[in-house]
């Protein structure tokens, strides 16, 4: 049932604006005028606005603003990133979803997509506001095959796909602050989580957590955040579809992450840097065992942030929250 639905919604939108016959779909998925007829009903149901004439078929018109399986399969392209999707309208938070899965077997790029987060976390257990309907709830699974240490690589090159992503949506910029935030104008418009399941020194899994503001206005954001965050839309001027930022997203992502198993970080690097938002700025490291105030030099071949003190001291940051 799923599949034929999405294969009709595929169909109907190959041919926007124009109409596909009773017949032709009936012939291309093998199915009866009723079950067409029925898919149909659940599409609008759904929010698809489909016109349906005698003797000439039917016609879509307009798609609602959904991160659904099927929707966000017309995006997706021919990569392998989202070809399993995952999704569900509310969830304490995609992360846990994407573990059990992960656990059972789930391929490699492999998508948990929610509506909404109840329970959406960020890093060392604070919360990431995930209302219905706004921004892009999506964590990915990855299987990459490199040793335990170079895991923080993978923020840095999701941060540069999702950069490269926002700007060929929005044409507008989007700064990486190290190590997981993306900003635009200065506001923070997404975050990333990378959690994994490792064993010894081998990893089992990634779990990458992508939050992205999309379509949120001022007004929705609390209180606490309100100084601190923005959405593409208030940024862009305009809405956007998330499933088309989230299939820009997986191609970007996907691309990369290909670059890098077969090229290592290298490029990811460069790529990383011309995006940088602290490099060469005086900023202030806070982490759980202190804070550190000096000059962000750069980051080493592994990911990791060098930060110079007053007194010429180079510390290596593996983990913090920055201020500028
Ligand atoms: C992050 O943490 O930025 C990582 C966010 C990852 C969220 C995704 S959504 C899909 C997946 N499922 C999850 O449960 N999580 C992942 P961090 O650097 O710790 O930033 C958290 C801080 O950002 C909060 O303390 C707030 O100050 C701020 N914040 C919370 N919600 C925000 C939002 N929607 N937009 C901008 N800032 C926000």
């Amino acid at each position: 049932g799923a599949i034929m639905k999405e294969a009709l919604l595929h169909m109907l939108t190959e041919n926007e604006g124009q109409f596909v016959s009773g017949q032709e779909i009936s012939n291309k998925l093998n199915c009866s005028r009723t079950a067409i007829w029925k898919h149909i009903s659940e599409l609008r149901n759904n929010g698809y606005s489909i016109e349906a004439v005698q003797k000439r078929g039917y016609r879509l018109i307009t798609s609602p603003d959904l991160v659904t399986a099927e929707e966000v399969s017309l995006y997706t392209g021919k990569g392998s990133f989202g070809k399993k999707i995952v999704y569900q309208p509310s969830v304490k938070s995609t992360q846990e979803i994407a573990y059990s899965l992960a656990r059972d077997g789930a391929p490699e790029g492999s998508i948990v997509l929610a509506d909404e987060q109840t329970g959406g976390r960020g890093r060392l257990g604070r919360a990431w506001q995930s209302p219905a309907g706004t921004g892009i709830w999506m964590s990915l699974i990855l299987r990459p095959e490199i040793p335990l240490q170079k895991a923080p690589q993978l923020t840095l090159l999701i941060a540069v796909a999702a950069s490269k992503a926002i700007e060929k949506v929005t044409g507008l910029e989007a700064a990486i602050k190290w190590p997981n935030d993306l900003l635009i104008n200065g506001k923070k418009t997404a975050g990333i989580l990378t959690e994994l399941q490792a064993e010894a020194d081998s990893i089992h899994s990634v779990i990458v957590g992508i939050g992205m503001n999309v379509n949120q206005e001022s007004k929705h954001f609390s209180e606490e955040i309100a100084q601190i965050a923005t959405s593409l839309a208030i940024e862009g001027g305009k809405t956007y579809k998330r499933a088309e930022v989230i299939g820009y997203l997986l191609q970007e992502i996907e691309s990369l992450y290909h670059q890098y198993l077969q090229n290592g970080f290298g490029v990811i690097k460069l790529l990383w840097e011309a995006r940088a938002f602290s490099l060469g700025k005086r900023i202030t490291a806070r982490s759980v065992t202190g804070s550190i105030t000096g000059y962000a030099k750069g980051i080493t071949d592994e990911g990791v942030l060098l930060l110079e003190d007053d007194t010429g001291r180079v510390h290596s940051i593996y983990s913090a929250d920055i201020e500028i």
